[in-house]
C-alpha cells in the first residue's frame, strides 16, 4: 500500500497517532503536501462521510476521525504555508450559529494561508454580531462562512444581513461554501460567491 493510502486508511480508522506519523513519513519522501493533503486526508474523510451517512459508522467513530484529521492537518500546515510568505489579502472565516462543524473550514483556512493569505480562523457556532465584530477587528478584504448543516443555512443569510446593517458589506467580499451550499442559494442570500473545495475557494478568493 503507498503511503497516501496509508494515510487515508489510517484516518478512516480514527488513529491520530499513525496518521501523523504517516504524514510525517510522506512529508519525508518529498511528496506534495497538497496531495497529501487531498489524496491521504480528505480521500480517507470522504470515505468516512459515506459510511456515516449509509449508518454503518457512527458518530463516536466519527469524532475520532475528526481528531485524526486535525492533527494531521496541523502536520501539514508549515510546509502548506512555505510557498507564501508575502501577504496578498486577509482573509476572515468561520462556521456560522449553531454548527461545530470545523474540518472542511480549517482545510479551507489551510489552503488560504499556503495561497498567502493572512488568515483569521473565528472557529465554530459563530452569531451574526460575532462576525460583525470580527470584521470590525481584522478589517479582512474577503469573509468566508462555512456551515454543514441544511438547519444551519439561514444563518448564512442571516449573518450576511447583519454585516449589511452594521455598513460593511461593501468592505468585504463574502464566500459561502459547505456540503450542503450551492451557487445558486449563495447568489438568493447576497454573497458574493460559492465554492465546493478549498481550492477552488482560493481561486475564487485571488479572482475577486
Ligand atoms: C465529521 C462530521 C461530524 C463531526 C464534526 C467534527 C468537526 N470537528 O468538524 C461531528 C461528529 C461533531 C458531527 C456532528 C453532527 N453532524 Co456531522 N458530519 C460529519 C461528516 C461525516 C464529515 C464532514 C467533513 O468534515 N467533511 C470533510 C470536509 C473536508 O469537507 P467539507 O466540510 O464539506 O468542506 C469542504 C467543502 O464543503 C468546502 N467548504 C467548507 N467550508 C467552506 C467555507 C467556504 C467559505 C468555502 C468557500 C468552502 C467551504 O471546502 C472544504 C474543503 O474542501 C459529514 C458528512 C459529509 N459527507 O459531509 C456529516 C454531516 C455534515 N453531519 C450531519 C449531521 C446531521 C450531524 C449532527 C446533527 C448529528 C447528530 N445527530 O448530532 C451533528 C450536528 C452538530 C452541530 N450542531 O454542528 C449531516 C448533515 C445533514 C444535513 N444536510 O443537514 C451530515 C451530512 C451527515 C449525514 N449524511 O447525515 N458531524
Amino acid at each position: 500500500m503507498k503511503v497516501l493510502e496509508k494515510v487515508a486508511k489510517a484516518l478512516y480508522d480514527g488513529d491520530a497517532d499513525e496518521v501523523v506519523e504517516l504524514v510525517q513519513k510522506a512529508l519525508s519522501e518529498d511528496i506534495d503536501a497538497t496531495a497529501i493533503l487531498n489524496d491521504g486526508l480528505v480521500a480517507g474523510m470522504n470515505v468516512v462521510g459515506a459510511d456515516f451517512k449509509e449508518g454503518t459508522m457512527f458518530l463516536p467513530e466519527v469524532i475520532c476521525c475528526a481528531e485524526a484529521m486535525k492533527l494531521g492537518v496541523n502536520e501539514l500546515r508549515p510546509a502548506l504555508a512555505a510557498a507564501n510568505k508575502e501577504s496578498v489579502g486577509t482573509f476572515l472565516i468561520g462556521t456560522v450559529e449553531g454548527d461545530v462543524h470545523d474540518i472542511g473550514k480549517n482545510l479551507v483556512a489551510v489552503m488560504f494561508e499556503g495561497a498567502g493569505f493572512t488568515v483569521h480562523d473565528i472557529g465554530v457556532d459563530n452569531k451574526p454580531e460575532d462576525f460583525v465584530k470580527a470584521i470590525e477587528t481584522f478589517k479582512p478584504t474577503i469573509v468566508g462562512l462555512s456551515a454543514l448543516l441544511s438547519t444551519t443555512m439561514p444563518a448564512m443569510q442571516r449573518t450576511i444581513e447583519a454585516v449589511v446593517e452594521a455598513g460593511l458589506r461593501d468592505q468585504v467580499k463574502i464566500l459561502v461554501g459547505g456540503a450542503p451550499i450551492n451557487a445558486d442559494f449563495a447568489d438568493k442570500i447576497g454573497a458574493d460567491g460559492y465554492a465546493g473545495d478549498a481550492v477552488a475557494a482560493c481561486d475564487l478568493a485571488k479572482a475577486l
